[in-house]
């Protein structure tokens, strides 16, 4: 801790190294030790950053525990099971997904079968960027940069499904913003199954009953193909092409780049792809009629309507073109999102029919939206924006704690208490603010 946090910026700093203590398991962070005890990927990236600023040593052991599920192929799964808890501590445990079937699935551990926002390269830069001993970061990036190609080729070879230059996320848990509004047109278009999935299991504040359906059916269909790519390509009914998770992996492009220069690999593969995806993203998901980012749907190749805070995820790209980034900036300020909510950035455009302020990802904030878009705002050098970002976050863990999301309007927390990432991102920020260098 550094003498520049103020006397309640210590207490807070406090407060979210407890409750990553606390939900530290021996080798890697719980997102949330009652409703998510077990390791999920991009939580882990993010959690990872907050480690960093605190303990150092668990920030690392926190990804390399994470890549222990990567499969075969590079495929990073969205969730590792703890193999030290009950098979029933989550559903879906390990016998939806059935990973030990799976050749290219890693032995001795279960994990799921879907993959989430390839964060890890960034994740990875930002803990060598705030290092205190240069040399063992490097050690630690040598020893990760191979896991972390391995998992880019396989989104490459994978997940471009149209062959676009872009990934596609084949089911809404890949998008990390489960139950976002964005993805209810082609998850209705999906025939419900013809018995019910949804476990009783379920705590309220999450989708359950016929969402949940669709959302286990996806599964079903992909496990019964044995995740096979050609038919996640050819057949799979949910294939979509995300602003927010395609801006992430276009960052960690530039990451991966950045990390194969510190440790005398080839940058240049890394960045091509980069470049190829800043420029996928801006021919197929920029909407100029509405001047926002929209994603778009590969089974009829239109463009979804609802507007939600994955819209600002290509403010990530550093060369996102600057009559684009004022066009993110005004919607982001106005009435639809942080102009008329007390506690910004509500996850779904407010004036949308599906906005529900308490409803998951249908609106509520969340702190890693914010801090992605934060780090958006850093990226284009857009001060007023980062503190506007920087104050909301703050003053939502303030008066509610590490909650798992929060009411946009009033600031209620809601969800899970101790949610890993929403203290990891206040520790990351608040060690930014200390080191601006760092941010
Ligand atoms: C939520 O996702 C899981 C599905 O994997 C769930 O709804 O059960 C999402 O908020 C996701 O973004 C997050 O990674 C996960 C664990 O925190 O929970």
């Amino acid at each position: 801790m550094s003498s520049r946090l103020t006397g309640d910026e210590t207490a807070l700093w406090k407060a979210a190294a407890r409750v990553l203590d606390a939900n530290w398991t021996g080798n890697a962070t719980a997102a949330s030790p009652g409703l998510y005890p077990h390791q999920w990927s991009w939580d882990s990236a993010f959690i990872s950053m907050g480690l960093a600023r605190h303990r150092r040593g668990r920030a690392e052991a926190e990804l390399i525990s994470l890549f222990r599920g990567q499969w075969a192929d590079g495929m990073l799964p969205h969730i590792v099971f703890n193999t030290r808890l009950d098979r029933r501590a989550f559903f879906p445990g390990p016998e939806l997904w059935r990973s030990d079937r799976q050749p290219d699935a890693p032995r001795g551990v279960h994990t799921s079968a879907l993959t989430q926002p390839p964060l890890h390269a960034l994740s990875a830069l930002r803990l060598h960027e705030c290092a205190a001993d240069g040399e063992s970061s490097r050690a630690f990036l040598a020893r990760l940069y191979p896991m972390l190609t391995a998992q880019h080729h396989y989104l490459a070879r994978c997940r471009d499904l149209d062959s676009s230059g872009l990934i596609a996320i084949c089911h809404p848990w890949e998008s990390g913003l489960d139950n976002s509004p964005a993805w209810d047109r082609p998850l209705g278009a999906l025939p419900l199954p013809p018995s019910s999935y949804a476990p009783g299991l379920r705590p309220h504040n999450l989708p359950t009953g016929e969402d949940y359906d669709r959302y286990v059916r996806l599964v079903a269909l992909m496990r019964e193909a044995a995740y096979r790519p050609g038919y996640l390509r050819d057949a799979h009914p949910f294939a979509v092409e995300d602003p927010l998770v395609n801006a992430v992996y276009l960052a960690s492009s530039h990451a991966l780049a950045a990390i194969a220069e510190i440790i005398g690999a080839d940058p240049v593969p890394h960045r091509e792809r980069a470049q190829r995806v800043h420029e996928a993203v801006l021919d197929r998901l920029w909407d100029a009629e509405t001047g926002c980012f929209r994603a778009r749907d590969l089974r009829d190749d239109r463009l979804l309507p609802v507007i939600t805070a994955g819209s600002f995820g290509p403010l990530l790209d550093p060369e996102l073109p600057a009559p684009i980034v004022r066009n993110l900036v005004d919607l982001l300020l106005s009435a639809r999102f942080a102009g008329a909510a007390g506690y910004p950035v509500p996850t779904c455009d407010i004036q949308a029919p599906a906005f529900d302020r308490a409803g998951y990802w249908r609106g509520p904030t969340w702190i890693s939206t914010n801090w992605l878009v934060w780090y958006g705002a850093l990226t284009h050098d857009l001060p007023v924006v980062a503190d506007l970002l920087y104050g909301s976050t703050m003053r939502l863990v303030r008066q509610s704690g590490f909650r798992e999301f929060f009411d946009p309007f009033d600031g209620t927390g809601r969800g899970s208490h101790d949610y890993a990432w929403s203290a990891a991102l206040v520790l990351d920020l608040l060690g930014a603010r200390r080191a601006p260098q760092a941010a």
